[in-house]
């Protein structure tokens, strides 16, 4: 199992650890208050009006199974990677010592920030997320690496609050469906015939809450069907000596939000050119 050999807490209950590791994510209300979410709602609407793109979405074989033709048409995706870099309330959020004491509290005394990825879903018909693992993104040679996702708006199964698929972290590292049926390539998900929604637990949230699960959580969301954006943004934090074997910004070093980086024997400093 991948729990930190040390037993001091920085943030977290002893019953909120256990819950973690039981059941593969865990809840954590008002980690931000008024004043904080407020700032960072801010920020946000002007990196979605300055920075964001709005598309599509995550393409592949499971839109058809997701949304009918005419949804799946308008269903719109607004995203953006590592807001922090734009924005000093972004920069803020990512180091707040709720949350990287929770994440320690997690894997372990070091924490590096790995990314941010902010999605919105625009109302009415905002993307769905089929069924997968954060895993198949950004792939890790172990589960010592924490998704928090930070909320700025309520959610519920009306406007596609996040879905866990219970303890599913326990079966580590799955393959995804990576290519459509003509052998094009898709973003990665698992297969519909074998996963699905209805078997998930829904994590309902406030603004302000941050929600917390494992890089082998299998998860997913319905679509926003209200008339109000919902914005989550997701930080990801893992131990430093958790190596990144492929996807999102590997190869690069993060920001050590909690203790330090250990160095590997004979491992060089970090390169200044990345
Ligand atoms: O924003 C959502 O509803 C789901 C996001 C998600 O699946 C993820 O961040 O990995």
């Amino acid at each position: 199992m991948d729990k930190p050999a040390s037993r001091q807490r920085y943030a977290l209950a002893e019953e909120q650890v256990a819950f973690y590791h039981q059941h593969g994510y865990l809840h954590l209300p008002a980690v931000f208050d008024a004043d904080a979410v407020a700032a960072m709602a801010e920020d946000l609407d002007w990196l979605m009006d300055a920075w964001a793109s709005k598309g599509p979405g995550w393409s592949g074989p499971w839109r058809r199974v997701y949304m009918s033709a005419d949804v799946e048409k308008r269903s719109q995706l607004i995203a953006l990677h590592d807001l922090h870099r734009y924005s000093k309330a972004w920069c803020d959020a990512v180091v707040h010592p709720s949350i990287t004491g929770a994440v320690a509290d997690l894997i372990g005394a070091n924490v590096e920030l790995h990314h941010t990825t902010l999605h919105a879903k625009p109302p009415e018909s905002g993307h769905p997320f089929p069924m997968h693992q954060d895993w198949a993104f950004y792939k890790h040679e172990n589960g010592r690496y924490v998704d928090c996702l930070i909320h700025l708006d309520d959610t519920d199964d009306r406007n596609g609050c996040i879905r866990f698929l219970d303890a599913s972290h326990k079966g580590g590292a799955r393959e995804h469906v990576v290519r459509g049926a003509d052998g094009s390539p898709c973003t990665p998900h698992l297969p519909t015939d074998a996963w699905s929604l209805e078997d998930t637990v829904p994590v309902p949230a406030r603004r302000g809450d941050v929600v917390a699960f494992s890089i082998h959580t299998i998860h997913g969301s319905r679509i926003n069907t209200t008339n109000r954006l919902r914005r989550i943004v997701r930080a990801g934090y893992r131990d430093p000596a958790n190596a990144q074997t492929a996807g999102q910004s590997i190869g690069r070093p993060g920001l050590i939000v909690r203790g330090r980086r250990p160095r590997a024997p004979r491992q060089a400093a970090l390169p200044t050119t990345i």
